[in-house]
């Protein structure tokens, strides 16, 4: 046996097992006959000679082609349908030491993928595209490819492909050709050895195109696929020989490898740990914080702003972002954009985090500024329960209040309408909003204005919109509590009735002495020690929960009251068990 010498083997980039494939590690998921097999071979041999199994980065497609990774044992990235070019661009850009080599059949290249790949070539992109043209989608079963000849039946051209209803065959390496960029352009096939080792060959030389840092190569490789042309292994082998080249001719169609300068290396990118820097980030502990983090307060504001067009609403967002920014907090602003712009309607999304932000986009708001009743019909069931609308109007409509959020409704455009300039009612609105929450300074938010309101007049008309609407909202909101006081009071001396406490004074309520229940308009809504459902949209949840009360333990039961948009009805007939306000007593 010495005698005998290994000329052949399996190639070092092929994994020696392929183990995705329990049953059959020993051959691929192609069905017999498939060219697929026979390119995977020829290019795993071009990166054994060429010696760059470390830093070949594979693309594959979607297609027949998917499952490349199963067999190469080099870097691998599958992508989505038709942006192999894509992907390769971006790998070998950000990583120009590694051969990158983009995997194609042609539906995935000259279909879906036609604009990456003419792009990608147009660009010069230094990549190598191995294209495999079986004329045919193999993978999905026989549709039409651009490919496919005239004449050729699939199950999307039963009849035969027809130059008037389904075009012409598409050559890929001819209309590629016809570009200024590519250094090489070869079609070649896979009918009978000679033509496969010639393809070997071709394959090699794009790889090696790139090896020696030249641009853009491809080598189209005709390719039998017998399980969908129904053709067994030997006869889709003499279609590809004799029938395919007569519509796809074999041959070099760009060959600029001789006189194809070296194309310069892009710049170095900056070290990993350059990057924070860069950014303006400081790394710390197990994860990257903002500057931000020097900012004492803990704030997470996501603002919804919406309104018509002309109401100033990107513009009140632009302030809230620069005032934040003046607070040292992470921000973004986002307009809407799109159809949603229709309409004559306008929004923006604004966030204000002493947190590096995720995204800009606020779908659930903390705070809802309406400058109108279609915007406030539109988002008010999105705010966060416990979130804050603030509503240009005398009042929310009926149908859209809410228990769970806290409300600031006033007639700001014709506050701003007082102040000289109806237009200034989203600056009345920003005042109002500064009082309820205190989200930002006024020395921020003054600034910010400063900054973004050129015109001396109108800087003069804000500053007093912003007065105004601080003075209504404070007056607003102190009404606001009174009067749910007041239902507060009510909802008391109902529970005591119902509870039979003897004293029947509220303030002689121990719960209420102790503290245990404040007096405090957010009580309303809530029972006591119990959490309410958030409110669905335009109705109040039934007031119930866990109640006991310190002199009555023995009565000590559920708890459910009606309430209404005016307080809470006369309590319905409670269960004879006791109810009363009281915590955790
Ligand atoms: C976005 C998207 N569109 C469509 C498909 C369905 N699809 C999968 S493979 C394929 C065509 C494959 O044909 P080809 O690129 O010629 O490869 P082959 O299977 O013949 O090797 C299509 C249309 C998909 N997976 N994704
Ligand atoms: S369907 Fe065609 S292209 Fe796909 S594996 Fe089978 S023979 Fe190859």
């Amino acid at each position: 046996m010495s005698s005998y010498a290994v000329t052949h083997q399996k190639a070092q980039s092929f994994y020696p097992i392929y183990e995705r494939k329990a049953e059959l590690q020993h051959q691929t998921h192609y069905c017999p006959g498939c060219g697929h097999g026979v390119v995977h071979k020829l290019i795993a041999r071009a990166i054994d000679e060429l010696g760059i199994q470390d830093r070949t980065i594979l693309i594959s497609p979607v297609g027949c082609g998917v499952f490349a990774y199963y067999y190469f044992d080099v870097g691998n990235i599958q992508v989505a349908h038709g942006r192999a070019p894509a992907v390769a661009t971006a790998v070998k850009r950000s990583c120009p030491q590694s051969v990158v080599l983009s995997y194609q059949g042609d539906g995935d290249l000259a279909a879906i993928g036609c604009a990456e790949i003419v792009h990608a070539a147009n660009r010069g992109e230094p990549i190598t595209v191995i294209f495999v043209n079986n004329a045919i989608y193999g993978m999905t079963g026989g549709q039409m490819a651009p490919t496919t000849p005239l004449g050729v039946k699939s199950t999307t051209s039963p009849f035969g492909r027809n130059q008037w209803n389904e075009g012409f065959p598409m050559h890929v390496s001819e209309l590629l050709a016809s570009l200024e960029a590519p250094v090489y352009i070869e079609r070649v096939a896979l009918g009978n050895n000679k033509q496969v080792m010639n393809t070997g060959r071709a394959i090699r030389r794009a790889i090696e195109n790139q090896v020696r840092g030249l641009g853009f190569s491809l080598v189209e490789v005709l390719s039998p696929c017998p399980t969908i042309w129904k053709l067994d292994p030997l006869d889709a082998q003499r279609r590809v020989l004799e029938e395919m080249p007569k519509t796809f001719p074999l041959g070099v169609f760009r060959d600029r490898t001789k006189d194809a300068p070296v194309r310069p290396a892009p710049a170095a990118p900056p070290a990993l740990e350059e990057i924070p820097r860069i950014l303006g980030l400081t790394e710390t502990g197990d994860g990257v914080e903002s500057q931000a983090k020097t900012c004492a307060t803990k704030t997470d504001a996501r603002l919804k702003i919406a309104g018509f067009g002309g109401q100033g609403v990107l513009l009140l967002g632009e302030v809230l972002a620069e005032a934040g920014l003046a607070a040292c907090l992470e921000v973004s602003w986002l307009p809407s954009y799109g159809p949603e712009m229709r309409s004559g309607t306008s929004n923006c999304h604004v966030r204000l985090s002493s947190r590096p932000i995720d995204s800009p986009l606020v779908s659930v708001p903390n705070v809802l500024l309406a400058l109108n009743e279609p915007s406030l019909r539109k988002f008010i069931g999105t705010v966060q329960p416990g979130g804050w609308v603030i509503y240009n109007g005398t009042a929310l409509p009926d149908d859209c209040a809410r228990a769970d959020v806290r409300t600031v409704a006033l007639p700001f455009t014709r506050l701003g309408d007082e102040l000289g300039a109806a237009k200034a009612a989203n600056i009345v609105m920003l005042g109002a909003l500064l009082e309820a929450t205190a989200m930002l300074s006024e020395e921020q938010v003054t600034a910010a204005l400063h900054k973004l309101v050129k015109s001396p007049r109108w800087m003069e008309i804000d500053l007093a919109a912003m007065a105004r609407g601080r003075v209504e909202a404070r007056k607003e909101i102190r009404h606001e509590n009174l009067r749910s006081f007041r239902r507060y009071r009510l909802l008391r001396q109902s529970i005591c009735a119902a509870a039979r406490c003897e004293s029947q004074h509220p303030d002689a309520c121990a719960a209420l002495r102790h503290g245990r229940v404040r007096r405090h308009s957010r009580l309303l809504g809530r029972a006591p020690g119990a959490a309410l459902p958030a409110a669905p949209h335009g109705a109040l949840p039934p007031l119930e929960g866990e109640l006991r009360h310190p002199a009555h333990r023995h009565r000590a039961g559920p708890f459910r009251a009606v309430r209404h948009r005016g307080g809470i009805d006369a309590p319905q007939p409670f269960p004879l068990a006791c109810v009363c306000a009281a915590v955790g007593v």
